[in-house]
């Protein structure tokens, strides 16, 4: 069975666009592949984190993992900190990556933007411990949004550096695209991405809105000149809506565009939000559950470490004799 891996950052409330962009393919793809999906807390830090916070931030992660439907016997949950092979591999890719291919990463360059008094170095050497969390497992698929297609690009360059030197140590992973919705757009911004860390919270509808915050934060987005309901170049923010409506409805794009045409934004925006509400309304009563049991949710992060330690301490393993560090 092929092996596929992916991971979110335990920093905030997940919003729709982690779910359409990552989770929702991993639900779908775990029946076909031996998965891998981590919480990268040790990601989380690069940005300061209240450390309370945090930890209720990785339960809330692993419970939504679950909530959104994947599947624990199936799949491997673990949580990057528990696996010291992550770090110990990105230290190694910190030697093999160059400064100028680092620079050109443009989260790297954003980010340094927005965390002008914390521009960390763990910011700018992010995507070499992203590359380790992918090559640790040598997964064929790393299902992401389009934001981190560049950090796949890079982790592939650096394994097939690798493999040049020391001979075949690493699959060279691929990025695999959601069909639709690879970049969902900030709702009171569609010219940037929909964010967690965003500053206002008018630009993402977590998963765990409530129907009145729902409500409001689609009344409130974004919409383009003109009252036609329609996607294309000159609508992005109606072509971003539409692609919500579009994948939580199961209803083509054209189709939705049908449903409203001649109805003005109104009527469009109030079916847009009552389409969210009955979507996640399964998925935050699971939450709620899931939540109630900490220790439940412990012992599924531990199982999955074990397991996940298995496979890492093998590539790390190789990787340290290949460069001449043995146990
Ligand atoms: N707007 C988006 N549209 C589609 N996919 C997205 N992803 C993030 N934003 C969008 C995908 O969600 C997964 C988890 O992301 P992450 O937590 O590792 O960090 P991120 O990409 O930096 O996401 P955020 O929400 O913007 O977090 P912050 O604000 O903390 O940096 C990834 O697969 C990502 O592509």
């Amino acid at each position: 069975m092929e092996r596929i891996l992916s991971g979110i950052q335990p920093s905030g409330t997940i919003h729709l666009g982690n779910y359409i962009g990552a989770l929702r393919q991993w639900v779908a793809l775990q029946e076909q592949y031996d998965s891998f999906f981590c919480l990268v807390d040790y990601h989380a830090i690069t940005v300061r984190q209240d450390p309370e916070q945090l930890t209720y931030n990785t339960y809330s992660l692993v419970a939504m993992y679950l909530a959104v439907g994947l599947d624990p016997e199936r799949v491997t949950l673990f949580r990057q900190s528990d696996v010291s092979a992550h770090t110990e591999l990105a230290w190694i890719f910190n030697t093999f990556a160059y400064m100028g291919e680092l620079e050109r990463m443009t989260q790297y360059k954003d980010k340094a933007k927005q965390h002008k008094k914390n521009n960390n170095v763990g910011l700018f050497t992010y995507p070499l411990l992203m590359a380790a969390d992918i090559l640790l497992y040598q997964p064929k698929y790393v299902p992401v949004g389009e934001d981190q297609k560049q950090h796949i690009e890079l982790t592939r360059e650096l394994a097939e550096r690798m493999n040049n030197v020391y001979g075949e140590t690493f699959t060279i992973p691929e990025y695999f695209a959601a069909p639709q919705g690879a970049r969902i757009m900030s709702l009171d911004d569609p010219t940037k991405k929909m964010s967690k860390s965003a500053t206002s919270e008018w630009g993402y509808i977590a998963l765990t809105d409530t129907p009145e915050v729902i409500t409001k934060k689609v009344k409130k987005a974004m919409t383009d000149s003109g009252t036609a309901v329609v996607a294309g170049k000159t609508t992005p923010a109606l072509t971003n809506l539409l692609t919500i409506y579009s994948v939580l409805s199961d209803k083509t794009i054209q189709e939705v565009e049908a449903l409203y045409q001649g109805q003005g934004y109104g009527k469009f925006k109030q079916g847009l939000a009552e389409v969210i509400i009955e979507y996640l309304k399964p998925i935050q009563v699971n939450y709620a559950t899931l939540m109630s049991d900490i220790p439940m949710l412990q012992r599924i992060l531990q199982q999955g470490a074990a397991k996940a330690k298995l496979i890492a301490d093998k590539t790390l393993n190789d990787v340290k004799a290949k460069i001449g560090i043995h146990p």
